[in-house]
């Protein structure tokens, strides 16, 4: 069987890779990127591969109906996925298998498919414990002690992230090792650096007819971090946007109790070129966005 699997670069992308690996003993390829550089890196391989001699290609947790369409709705692709915009395109594939759902990470709705094909096959718990970490963290319920610092070992990572990942957390979660430890600490110091410096501002941003209050500061690193302290600090933020001037893209985040319906996935795809989940998206710092952050008064 020649097999290669895609798979988003981030912690419910490798996790759902490993999850996948767990149930059905998978030897063959992985190559991770993002939604936004699936086209590029996908492109780049398949000039040095021929995408037709292979068995199977799976892509997970990428919602590739955007804009790679043509790419990827081929008879040998496996496409697995949980965002939201992806279900809405799911009519659109002729041939590909999708298997495309709302769930709160792509690694358990991985786990979910799983568990009920192989029946006789079960999970240890440090490796459901992986996964749980992993379903928190996509989520970004925080409700775990350590999804948050299993993200920042990840992210830390110098070279293929997805292979030391692997080599850390091959075989679940049983702990960080004094390396990861002190990885947390620095992060710990450089995030709460972050926050100290950071410059906010707010004004009125109407969606959907009504006014809701936006805040906007600029980050080029822990944007999590930076959004969810925004929106904990300032009780009447609504939306918050992180502008990284050194990518030139901007993050949306909200204030789930005081607008759970709002979707920042069409937001961000209506204002900023981008898109996203409900609670977390991003996209481009455009003109449109330019124009908005610098209407914005300076708040702290
Ligand atoms: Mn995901």
């Amino acid at each position: 069987m020649k097999q290669i699997i895609f798979t988003d670069c981030d912690l419910d992308g490798i996790g759902t890779y490993l999850m996948f690996k767990w149930y059905t003993r998978y030897k063959g390829e992985v190559e991770i990127c993002s939604q936004s550089n699936f086209r590029k890196t996908y492109t780049a391989w398949s000039k040095k591969n021929n995408p037709d001699s292979y068995d199977k290609i799976y892509i997970f947790d990428l919602d590739v109906s955007q804009n790679n369409m043509d790419l990827v709705d081929r008879k040998n692709f496996v496409i697995i996925d949980h965002h939201e915009t992806h279900i809405e395109n799911l009519e659109k594939y002729k041939n590909a298998k999708c298997i495309v759902k709302v769930f709160s990470s792509c690694c358990k709705l991985m786990y979910t498919l799983l568990k009920a094909k192989y029946t006789d096959r079960t999970l240890t718990d440090t490796q459901k414990l992986l996964m749980l970490m992993v379903d928190d963290y996509d989520s970004y319920e925080l409700k775990l002690k350590d999804s948050y610092n299993l993200n920042v070992v990840l992210w830390n990572y110098v070279g293929n992230r997805a292979q030391q990942f692997e080599r850390d957390f091959g075989t679940g979660f049983s702990g960080f090792t004094q390396t990861h430890l002190n990885i947390i600490h620095l992060n710990n110091k450089k995030v709460a650096r972050v926050l100290k410096e950071l410059e906010v501002f707010k004004g009125i941003l109407p969606v959907g007819g009504v006014d809701r209050k936006l805040y906007a500061t600029m980050a080029s690193t822990s944007l999590n971090e930076v959004a969810s302290y925004v929106i904990d600090t300032y009780d009447d933020c609504d939306i918050c946007v992180v502008v990284n001037l050194t990518t030139k893209r901007v993050s949306f985040r909200k204030n789930k109790e005081s607008i759970p319906d709002l979707d920042l996935g069409q937001l961000a795809k209506r204002i900023a070129e981008g898109g996203g989940h409900k609670d977390s998206a991003g996209g481009s710092l455009n003109d449109n966005m330019m124009t908005l952050t610098s209407m914005l008064q300076r708040v702290n």
